[in-house]
């Protein structure tokens, strides 16, 4: 069996500093958090950025530029840049820091969905910030927009363009076809890095049977030799979803972006706490985990040397 790669998402967009105060918002508190993290043993690290006053998410590449930079320096992981930003910014704000930093990897969201947690709203007793309750409402009404003419931009101006590779986000069964239709259009080379995504609103459930659903699938459409399936488990489903994953030949994704908590009721205190229980849980099982250099090997990664951060 393969070695297993953990993917960890440091902080994402749609996670508001009032619902952890262990969310790493300010560039110090995203690099100190994805160093610690890669030291744990997450061979990627997919990173977001925020506003560093009130943790508002942002794209600007100013922001971006304040952390990455210095995780590359302290670290070997794997950079993965999201160029899916926040679910409320413009394709072209999403792509600014990615098509200058040309990283070796980006997220990639594979089809167009309503993207929430508008009901998170009404846990909230105390908000920190002004923007955050309306941000947070206001999910229940926008289309998280990734059309195919948006895909096939990324994958020509990033993928073509720059040598990037891509973690292709993947919500739903339909995602799967969506990017088999690209990888017909000769946009999309194997391997292929499929995250499957299970447990946002918007997209399909936490429910264990998604997954051998998800696997077959893809075998079905890209053979299972052109792929690399990884696990998204959201809130709490992450630990038993990625468990499972890891059981069946897949990779894991863990990380406060996903989900807040290390256990029922407990609040995770750093990105490395789930990192080094998701680790702990692979060794009990025997499965042993991926350096950088073999995630890169295993998706055809371009190497640190031809990335611009
Ligand atoms: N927020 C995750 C469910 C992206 O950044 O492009 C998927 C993601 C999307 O990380
Ligand atoms: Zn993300």
């Amino acid at each position: 069996m393969n070695k297993v790669i953990i993917s960890c998402a440091v902080t994402g967009a749609l996670h508001t500093p009032s619902m952890s105060e262990h969310l790493p918002l300010t560039p110090d508190q995203i690099a100190a958090q994805a160093i610690e993290a890669a030291e744990a043993g997450a061979a990627i690290l997919h990173l977001h950025a925020r506003d560093p006053i009130d943790g508002r998410p942002t794209a600007d590449p100013a922001v971006f530029s304040a952390f990455v930079p210095r995780i590359a320096e302290q670290t070997d992981a794997v950079i993965n840049i999201t160029t899916g930003g926040s679910t409320s910014m413009t394709l072209q704000d999403r792509l600014a820091y990615p098509l200058l930093a040309k990283p070796e990897m980006c997220s990639l969201n594979m089809g167009s969905m309503n993207f929430s947690i508008h009901p998170v709203a009404r846990k909230i007793k105390q908000w920190r910030f002004e923007w955050e309750r309306p941000y947070v409402e206001g999910t229940e009404d926008i289309i998280f927009r990734n059309t195919f003419r948006d895909i096939g931009h990324i994958l020509r101006e990033l993928g073509e363009g720059c040598g990037t590779r891509f973690e292709f986000e993947c919500y739903d069964l339909g995602h799967l076809y969506n990017l088999a239709h690209f990888v017909d259009e000769g946009l999309v080379k194997p391997p292929l890095f499929i995250q499957s995504i299970y447990g946002v609103l918007g997209g399909m459930g936490p429910d264990p049977e998604n997954l051998t659903i998800m696997r077959t699938t893809a075998d079905r459409l890209f053979g299972r030799q052109n792929y690399r399936f990884s696990i998204l488990g959201a809130g709490r489903h992450q630990l038993p979803l990625v468990t499972l994953g890891a059981i069946l030949g897949g990779n894991v994704r863990v990380g406060l972006e996903d989900s807040l908590y290390l256990g029922r009721g407990q609040l995770a205190t750093s990105n490395a706490e789930q990192v080094r229980k998701i680790r702990r849980i692979l060794e009990e099982l025997s499965l042993d985990v991926a350096t950088p250099d073999e995630a890169r090997e295993m998706l055809g990664l371009k190497g640190r040397g031809r990335t611009a951060f």
